[in-house]
């Protein structure tokens, strides 16, 4: 598929740093057996698949600021743009050896985020948004699911786990959920969460306590796909609060009136 010129250096940057990622992974499985675990092992591989990003985009766009999960912020000199990277989303699947996980990049202009990529290094899947352009998988145009009923719809989640989040809450929200959805799943990636709803896989997602890296490139790609994509509380952007909430129009009203906190 013939990509525009920014979304060809997103691709480009994704693609190169999948080749050492896939390597590692076929290493995590083999590490899986030891006590240890491949904790380490896998911090070395985020940090490496970071650094083959950040090389990438910057020799591109010399200009641009970067976020960064491991690396943090580092400013540029035009203020207006960012890439905001994950160069693992889903760490503790690939730390698992759980093939489900993604390189996700967005770029944000004044604000706003215009592009973004998410790709899986396993499953070669490769999901791509450019703002007012669509959003694609691959080179198939993606649209999220038509479904209108929560009765009907598949809704996946993220779930607060030793050390984040409040679990209280989280109790409360999948009960009221659990009641109505037609099913309910927790794939542990928010990138990919997001790009399934894009494509129409999953009706809708909620999750709290994310970092805007986590969700930046999937917002636009549920924009960019027909749906809604906003703070579960109705708060500023979502990318900004963490809290994220989406679904198509409908099934986002009925879920945010499910889920949204009281004021105050
Ligand atoms: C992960 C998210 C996931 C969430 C995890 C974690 P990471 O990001 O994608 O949805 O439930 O707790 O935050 O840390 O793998 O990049």
């Amino acid at each position: 598929m013939a990509y525009s010129p920014i979304l060809n250096v997103m691709v480009g940057a994704a693609r190169k740093a999948s080749r050492p990622i896939r390597r590692d992974f076929g290493e995590v499985e083999n590490l899986q057996v030891s006590l240890k675990g491949p904790a380490n092992f896998v911090t070395k591989s985020d940090k490496r698949t970071e650094q083959i990003l950040h090389d990438e985009l910057a020799r591109a766009r010399p200009t641009y600021s970067f976020l960064m999960e491991e690396g943090g912020s580092v400013e540029g000199t035009d203020g207006q743009h960012t890439w905001i990277i994950d160069p693992i989303d889903g760490t503790t699947n690939f730390i698992h050896g759980i093939p489900h996980f993604a390189i996700s990049i967005g770029l944000e202009r004044a604000g706003t985020i215009v592009a973004g990529v998410i790709y899986n290094p396993i499953t070669d899947e490769l999901f791509t948004a450019e703002r007012g352009q669509g959003a694609f998988l691959n080179d198939r145009r993606l649209r999220v699911a038509a479904r209108s009923r929560i009765e009907d719809a598949v809704v996946t989640c993220g779930i607060p786990h030793l050390g984040r989040g409040d679990h209280e809450l989280f109790q409360t929200e999948i009960t009221k959920v659990q009641a109505k959805a037609a099913g309910i799943r927790r794939f542990g990636a928010a990138s990919l969460d997001l790009a399934f709803v894009a494509a129409g896989r999953f009706d809708a997602y909620w999750e709290r306590g994310l970092e805007a890296w986590d969700v930046a490139a999937g917002i636009l790609l549920v924009r960019e796909a027909g749906g809604r994509v906003e703070d579960v509380d109705g708060g500023p952007e979502a990318h900004e609060t963490g809290n994220i909430l989406a679904a198509n129009d409908s099934l986002f009203t009925q879920l945010q009136k499910e889920l949204k906190l009281p004021k105050g």
